[in-house]
């Protein structure tokens, strides 16, 4: 029998560890506060995000926790306790592609806050997390956002959550190098528990969308096939490149301008067959989105949207090419184990998959996903089941 954790990140990660680590880091000082940001699961809208589309995600209950204190200069010390080492860089000499590595995801939020014309102060602050890295959870976001709010709270900026989340999304963006949309920065900042956040990318209008599965019977099962995944790397910019080369030829300001009734002649239109994939993954991945929206909208049956996310997989892995055979494995499994869905979930090339189950179901679900990876030679993956929790802000350490 399978160990599957329901959630249990750490339900907002407690900070004890972080405010031990600062006090260690950093001259047996205690910080002045804790701030704690979420990773996400997207339930559905995949690539949609830099093309001014729909997403669908979660926050989830695991997450980053940053203890941080205010500093007079503009030094950003970070204690990592993943890394075990403690990096500074002055907030001046931050830009793209400086400093590289894991602090620029978090020099970068200073860095875009000051761009805006924010007066960033320097920080020291201590890191933790539980969102497994590589795994396509937004582990990244989650350390933007956590520091984002710190930042928001001690320079006393007075942003709100979208304005932070593109903060984020810049660092990201602009100095770590990966041409990401905004999801992740979004769900992590607004994500609330019970619930998913609709999210226009071109409006950037956020909608709370319940999602009570439990009422229904229902888990979404969250399946790490541990095959690592990097946004930093080729395929995500070629991806993001193609769909850019497709909007052009098409002549619009957006794939989101692509309306699926019109997506034969559209695809008619474009001299290229990979083009006209990505394009296809895009256009109907927005419909997609729209058509889960409305089914948990009304209150039906979450059951069926089951064969949508199932649609998405297919969508992925044939059109836009971003799956990979463990993934593609464990959405297999879990459809043959009888999962009313399944589908990768995030950047792709590795990552998790969704699978929206039976409760009484989970635990065979995920034995059947081990075993066929035992067949084929993988690494044992690592289930949970997701919760919908609360986004980003300040929590008393414990
Ligand atoms: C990554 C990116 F960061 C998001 O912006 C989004 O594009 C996602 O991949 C794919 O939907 O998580």
């Amino acid at each position: 029998m399978s160990d599957v954790t329901h959630g249990e990140g750490s339900g907002r990660m407690p900070g004890e560890r972080a405010v031990d680590a600062f006090a260690s880091a950093f001259a047996g000082t205690r910080p002045d506060g804790c701030w704690w940001a979420p990773g996400r699961v997207n339930l559905i809208g995949e690539h949609t995000d830099y093309q001014d589309g729909f997403v669908l995600p979660l926050a989830l209950d695991r997450g980053a926790v940053a203890a941080v204190s205010v500093r007079s200069d503009d030094l950003l010390r970070v204690h990592s306790l993943h890394e075990g080492v403690t990096a500074s860089v002055r907030l001046a000499d931050v830009g793209p592609g400086n400093p590289s590595g894991w602090l620029g995801y978090l020099a970068g939020v200073g860095w875009a806050l000051a761009q805006a014309g924010h007066d960033v102060p320097g920080l020291d602050v201590a890191l933790d997390s539980d969102v497994p890295i590589g795994a396509g959870l937004s582990s990244s976001a989650a350390l933007e956002c956590a520091v984002a709010v710190a930042w928001n709270d001690l320079g006393d900026l007075g942003l709100d959550r979208t304005a932070l989340a593109a903060a984020a999304r810049r660092a990201e963006n602009d100095v770590v190098g990966a041409p990401t949309g905004v999801m992740d920065q979004m769900a992590s900042l607004h994500g609330r528990s019970g619930s998913l956040m609709f999210l226009d990318t071109r409006s950037m209008h956020v909608e709370q969308v319940p999602f009570d599965l439990a009422v229904h019977g229902l888990s979404l099962l969250v399946i790490d096939s541990r095959a690592p995944h990097a946004l930093v790397d080729g395929e995500y910019a070629e991806r993001h490149a193609s769909c850019a080369r497709g909007a052009s030829q098409l002549g619009v300001r957006a794939l989101r301008d692509i309306d699926v009734t019109g997506l034969d002649d559209a695809l008619a239109r474009l001299d290229d067959d990979v083009v006209r994939r990505r394009v296809r993954h895009v256009v109907t991945e927005n419909d997609r989105v729209l058509q889960v929206a409305d089914t948990l909208r009304s209150g039906a049956d979450p059951r069926r949207i089951g064969a949508l996310m199932t649609d998405s997989h297919v969508s992925m892995r044939d059109d836009f090419e971003i799956t990979v055979p463990r993934v593609d494995a464990a959405v297999d499994a879990a459809l043959a184990a009888g999962a009313h869905g399944a589908r990768m979930t995030g950047g792709g090339f590795g990552g998790c998959v969704l699978a929206l189950v039976d409760s009484a179901a989970v635990t065979s679900t995920v034995d059947a996903v081990r075993s066929a990876y035992a067949e084929a030679g993988f690494d044992p993956p690592v289930a949970f089941v997701a919760v919908a929790s609360s986004g980003a802000g300040r929590v008393v350490p414990t």
